[in-house]
């Protein structure tokens, strides 16, 4: 089979792709084999004896541990290097031809300067490895929503990773052969060297270069970089929208299903709403909520005029700590087998541990070090990797080609004052500027300082593969004549009371909110008109079975004047930033906001 290659060395090729006319991607893949230099080039089949294989071999070398087989079979623990545990915002760049096109929300590098660097860096990186090449595709494999790519990369633990994330291997390929288009990823973990790591997209090429690092999104490229940053620039382009936002079905009792669609930044609750158990008296009553998505979202009109949309993955890439019995049943239930752990601790009989599991008290922290009860057991950002269909909440609907119809898009981050629980935008142009309104404390997905107060519009700021401005513009541009769209919404589980504490019950409670927005939806909820939007009253949300302090129940629904002046008047500097380019539309709205504050 080798022989047909244009092998760069005395080259070992597995299951090539050759025979078909996958010409482009051949030529590509021996281009990297020339610069990168690996002894060997898997093609990736997705296969459970490939699977198998790749198991043994990182048994072998110490990449994944075995956990305790009888109660975690099949499931391994990797632990990354320790200066390799979050995606790294200061390191990632969109190179586009015009900077202005990558945005002031985005670093920039000229895309000739970038390859050169980069190409550097890969040069000779595969000696002595294995190169794979993986084929996926990212959504239905028969959904004229999904989009493939092909990620060279020289770490197993990355091929076993992007196997369970998506659609990977033959049938990827076939759809590649077909449609001649395809993302391409270039990845090599190098030395793992903070100071020789990069994460650079070419969006103008569907490319995508990442050096140093083998972690999360900066490593499953089918994740953050092509499904978001790619591919939001290929979505403004064909017109729809690629967001970082879970998608889940409430069910109600007469078996009605709302579809909703919610971003938070990272590490603020979207696994967790994604997964949520009704609380007892609903479930009493027959409610039940289906998963479609729990990190990303394309979604487009459909000839109704309503958003379809469909979730890329066909996996989870979950935070671990806070997970438990109490807080997320359904992660825990999916995670009991089949499962890649990284960076969490571990019991004393070899199960996976991490803070606010349970508890057990854990035997081995996360560098593989005796626990010390000074630190924790779990990296902050640890994570487990599971496929969607383990989940006991997974949706019928999530293989769906066509997508589901999104009834209402949610906004929300993590606010320890000013922002109540809920409150609703006017129409779709408040609902953009609500979005890009976002703001939300750092959490430890990315490296560097947590809990500090960040604008991330659309929780995208990390992830925007354009300028800011060309994207608010280009959500605006979807309210047009027919268009169905879904109601905007802005949520907030985190306000503090004046003891510190979370106000709000959060998790599972966090349904009696959605209900109250289906109502919204339905016509048939209450609520009350500010310059901010409609707040309900805490009467207008259901709330027997919980109990809220004095305190929260005059905080979470109360609109503060005073505090949202300075709010609104600081949007007007935010949107500043990104100078000429924002839409009038949305600086108009800002001004609107702003008077009837002032009026008040
Ligand atoms: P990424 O995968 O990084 O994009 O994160 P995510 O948005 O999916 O966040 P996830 O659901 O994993 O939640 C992150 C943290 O927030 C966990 O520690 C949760 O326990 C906590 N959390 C989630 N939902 C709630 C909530 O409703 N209330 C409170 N107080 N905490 C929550
Ligand atoms: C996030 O940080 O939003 C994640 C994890 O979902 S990562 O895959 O590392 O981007
Ligand atoms: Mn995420």
């Amino acid at each position: 089979m080798a022989a047909q290659l244009d092998s760069p060395n005395s080259l070992e090729v597995e299951n090539t792709a050759m025979g078909s006319q996958l010409d482009a991607l051949n030529q590509w893949v021996m281009d990297m084999a020339r610069l990168t230099q690996p002894d060997r080039i898997h093609w990736c089949d997705g296969s459970d004896s490939e699977f198998a294989e790749l198991v043994k071999q990182m048994e072998a070398d110490g990449t994944l541990l075995p956990l305790n087989s009888e109660t975690h079979p099949n499931s391994w623990l990797h632990r990354s290097h320790p200066d390799d545990v979050a995606r790294v915002e200061h390191l990632t760049f969109v190179c586009t031809s015009e900077r202005e096109d990558a945005g002031p929300n985005n670093h920039w590098m000229a895309p000739a300067d970038a390859h050169a660097k980069m190409d550097a860096l890969f040069a000779g990186c595969m000696r002595g490895r294995t190169m794979y090449v993986i084929p996926y595709c990212m959504g239905p494999i028969d959904s004229p929503l999904a989009r493939c790519g092909v990620e060279i990369t020289d770490s197993p633990y990355v091929v076993a990773n992007m196997r369970i994330m998506t659609r990977m291997g033959a049938a990827a390929l076939a759809r590649i052969e077909r449609e001649k288009q395809f993302v391409r990823g270039l990845h090599s973990i190098g030395e793992l060297d903070p100071e020789r790591r990069f994460i650079m997209h070419f969006p103008e090429e569907l490319t995508i270069k990442s050096f140093g690092s083998g972690y999360g999104g900066n490593a499953l490229l089918g994740k953050k970089c092509h499904a978001l940053r790619i591919a939001s620039h290929q979505a403004r382009k064909e017109g729809w929208l690629a967001e970082h936002m879970l998608i889940l079905g409430v069910e109600n009792p007469k078996g009605e299903t709302h579809y909703i669609a919610a971003a938070f930044p990272s590490a603020c609750g979207k696994t967790n709403l994604a997964m949520l158990i009704p609380p007892e008296g609903y479930r009493r009553e027959g409610w039940k909520v289906w998963t479609v998505g729990d990190d990303i979202c394309w979604m487009r009109p459909g000839a109704d005029g309503r958003m379809y949309a469909i979730n890329p993955e066909a996996g989870f890439f979950g935070v671990a700590p806070g997970t438990s019995a109490k807080s997320n049943p359904n992660a825990l239930a999916s995670i009991q087998h089949d499962t890649i752990f990284t960076n969490v601790g571990l019991t004393e009989d070899g199960q996976p541990w991490w803070e606010g599991l349970d508890d057990r008290k854990p035997a081995i922290d996360w560098r593989g070090n005796a626990y010390d009860f000074n630190a924790p057991a779990a990296h902050p950002n640890s994570r487990f990797t599971v496929s969607a269909r383990q989940c006991p909440s997974w949706s019928p609907k999530a293989e769906d080609a066509q997508g589901v119809p999104i009834s209402a898009i949610v906004f929300g981050g993590r606010r320890a004052s000013l922002v109540p629980l809920v409150f609703e935008a006017r129409d779709w142009t408040h609902g953009v500027l609500v979005g890009a309104a976002m703001g939300s404390e750092t959490t430890a997905a990315a490296t560097g300082a947590v809990g500090v107060m960040r604008r991330d519009p659309m929780a995208m700021k990390p992830f925007c593969g354009y300028n800011f401005a060309d994207y608010f513009a280009h959500w605006l541009s979807f309210d047009k004549p027919g268009a169905q769209l879904p109601k905007v919404f802005h949520v907030n589980w985190f306000r503090k009371g004046d003891d510190g504490k979370f106000l709000w019950p959060g998790f599972g409670e966090n349904l009696r909110v959605l209900e109250w927005m289906i109502g919204r939806v339905e016509g048939s909820a209450s609520a009350t008109e500010t310059p901010i939007g409609a707040l309900p009253k805490v009467e207008d949300i259901r709330m027997e079975g919980v109990t809220l302090s004095d305190e929260a129940r005059r905080v979470l629904f109360h609109f503060d004047r005073a505090g949202w002046q300075a709010e609104i008047d600081s949007l007007e500097g935010f949107l500043g930033e990104f100078g000429d380019r924002v839409p009038d539309a949305l600086k108009q709205e800002q001004g609107r906001i702003a008077k009837e504050l002032r009026a008040g």
